[in-house]
Order: C-alpha cells, then sequence, then structure tokens
C-alpha cells in the first residue's frame, strides 16, 4: 500500500500558511512526490479575502491528521497551535520561521528548516529557485501576498532580502495587481460591530514562559490609533474575559499600525505593562503603550521569553 502524506498547517490558518502548503504541495509533485493539502478549521478573513480576490479554491478541510500515514508541517512548529488534531509522531517534515518552536517534539521529523525569514511561504519559494523549476500563477499569487501580508508590504522589521528576492521572482509568475497590499490591509482593518471579538480571539495565541501562561493578542490595523481611541475599553474587556476563559496568567494586545509604523501595546495588567516597559524601554499611559517600528508576536515572544525565564 502506498503511503498517504498530508501537507497541513495550525488550526485556523492565515495566509502564509495557506500558501506554504499549496505551493509545497505543488513542488513535491513536480519533483515526483505525492501529497495532499488539508486544512483545519478557518480560514482567517485574510486569507479568504485572497482567495476570493483570485477566484482561488479553498484547500480541502479536514478535521484531524486520521486518514494520513504521515504530515509535512508548513509554518508551524509548535504544539499548541495544532490544538491535539495532528499526531505529533505522523509529523516527518517541518518548514516554519518562528525562533521559539518544539520541533523536538516531533521525534519523527526527520527534515526540518527553520529560519528566520518573514514568510514561511519564503521558504517554500526558495525550493522553486533553486531548481529554477516554474510555478504556477496561483501558488505564485499566494506567496507574494503571504509575503506582503507577513512584511507588512516589506515595511516590517521582520523583512529579510530573501522575502524581497522571492517576491521579486515570483511576481514573473503572479503579475499581482499594483495595490493588492493596500486592498489588503483595508480587508482586515474592518473590525466593525463584533469582528474586532472575533478577530481578537481567532488571531490570539498564548505561550507558556517561566511558570506563566502568557497570551498574546495580536491586530494589523490601518487606523490602530483610532481603533483604540473609540474601542479601547472594548478591547480590553475582550482581553480580561480571553485571560479568565483560558486561565491565563498574563495577558496584553500587540497592535500593528501597519500606516503609521509603530506599535501600540494595550494591557491593563501592571506587570506585564512594566515587563514590556523594560523590554522596549517604552512607557505605558494608561493601558497603551506605543513603539516605533512594527513587530510582530513572534518577535516579541522570544524577547518575553527571555524575561519570564
Ligand atoms: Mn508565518
Amino acid at each position: 500500500m502506498s503511503v498517504s502524506t498530508l501537507i497541513t498547517t495550525y488550526v485556523n490558518p492565515d495566509l502564509d500558511g495557506i500558501a506554504g502548503i499549496t505551493a509545497y504541495a505543488e513542488f513535491l509533485q513536480k519533483t515526483g512526490q505525492n501529497a495532499v493539502v488539508g486544512t483545519i478549521d478557518e480560514l482567517s478573513d485574510e486569507t479568504k479575502y485572497v482567495l476570493a480576490r483570485f477566484d482561488f479554491e479553498y484547500p480541502m478541510s479536514i478535521s484531524n491528521s486520521d486518514d494520513f500515514d504521515e504530515v509535512i508541517l508548513v509554518d508551524t512548529s509548535d504544539l499548541n497551535g495544532l490544538e491535539g488534531k495532528i499526531t505529533p509522531e505522523k509529523v516527518i517534515e517541518i518548514i516554519d520561521h518562528r525562533k521559539v518552536h518544539e520541533a523536538d517534539r516531533f521525534p519523527n521529523a526527520k527534515k526540518v528548516q527553520i529560519e528566520l525569514v518573514g514568510a514561511a511561504a519564503t521558504l517554500v519559494a526558495e525550493k522553486f529557485m533553486e531548481k529554477q523549476m516554474e510555478i504556477s500563477q496561483k501558488s505564485a499569487i499566494l506567496i507574494c501576498a503571504a509575503i506582503i501580508s507577513n512584511t507588512h508590504n516589506f515595511k516590517g522589521s521582520v523583512t529579510t532580502d530573501r522575502d524581497r528576492k522571492a517576491f521579486e521572482w515570483l511576481n514573473q509568475f503572479a503579475k499581482l495587481p499594483e495595490n493588492l497590499w493596500r486592498e489588503m490591509f483595508l480587508a482586515k482593518s474592518d473590525l466593525s460591530g463584533h469582528k474586532l471579538t472575533e478577530t481578537i480571539r481567532k488571531e490570539f495565541a498564548w505561550f507558556v514562559m517561566g511558570d506563566k501562561k502568557v497570551g498574546i493578542a495580536q491586530l494589523e490595523v490601518l487606523e490602530a490609533k483610532k481603533l483604540l481611541e473609540e474601542r479601547g475599553q472594548e478591547i480590553l474587556q475582550i482581553l480580561e474575559q480571553t485571560k479568565k476563559d483560558m486561565a491565563l496568567d498574563l495577558i496584553f494586545q500587540n497592535t500593528v499600525a501597519i500606516e503609521e509604523e509603530k506599535n501600540y501595546f494595550v494591557t491593563n495588567d501592571e506587570q506585564v505593562q512594566k515587563l514590556l516597559e523594560k523590554i522596549f524601554d517604552i512607557k505605558f499611559i494608561g493601558t497603551v503603550a506605543e513603539k516605533p517600528g512594527l513587530m510582530m508576536r513572534k518577535q516579541i515572544v522570544p524577547l518575553l521569553k527571555v524575561e519570564l525565564e
């Protein structure tokens, strides 16, 4: 019997994960290996937006890894993000781009590529580039969009030359519309009504650091300042409720203000405020502190870990 291989990413995938698994399945197929793309739970709104924008079909939805012998993970390498739905022993390969990871919790992962580029999808693009292999327009568009999203249109501090090079190469195939980045960021800035709660919950992640369970919400928006002025109280309430629901010790929100090129940290937890003030040399005024530059959660986590462990 032949071995069935699943390519997947974390539960509630974002665009980087979807781009990575779609393109990597294509790469494997072109090199004579078959693997099935499957995703668990709902795709992020941004992913849905990009799929609809280009008339792409959704990847196959699955509940867990039960029907597969082997699993390849792209854009994830920790157990939390998989929510118990992927059997760690089945994972044979990992492609990811975060400093804090748990690749060693997957005992059969013989191939592990973890490199700190802006988008995990960049690592997949490089596989095509190395072999000078043609890539489909669909995979090229998805990876380009993922790079734009992850690097905040190349302004975020996660951006590397490798992301820029991959984007340039891919765009020959993708031929992206000029203002796609603005379109994409506008689409994800719509937090009207209860979209605010939904988005915070969906984009939420938590980590164990020392003896603390730390939750970090992350919003990437065009008009962050306005959002915080108008709905700051609501955000604090959502954080408070999430902290209770998930039995967290510490919680804060990383608000990534794409146009202002700033981060706004939001929390009423004094211990977190002190920690963030120390790490970033910033000052909380009330429940908000601002920091120039665009920093993603995955860059904040290692710095917090050093303080807490
Ligand atoms: Mn990613």
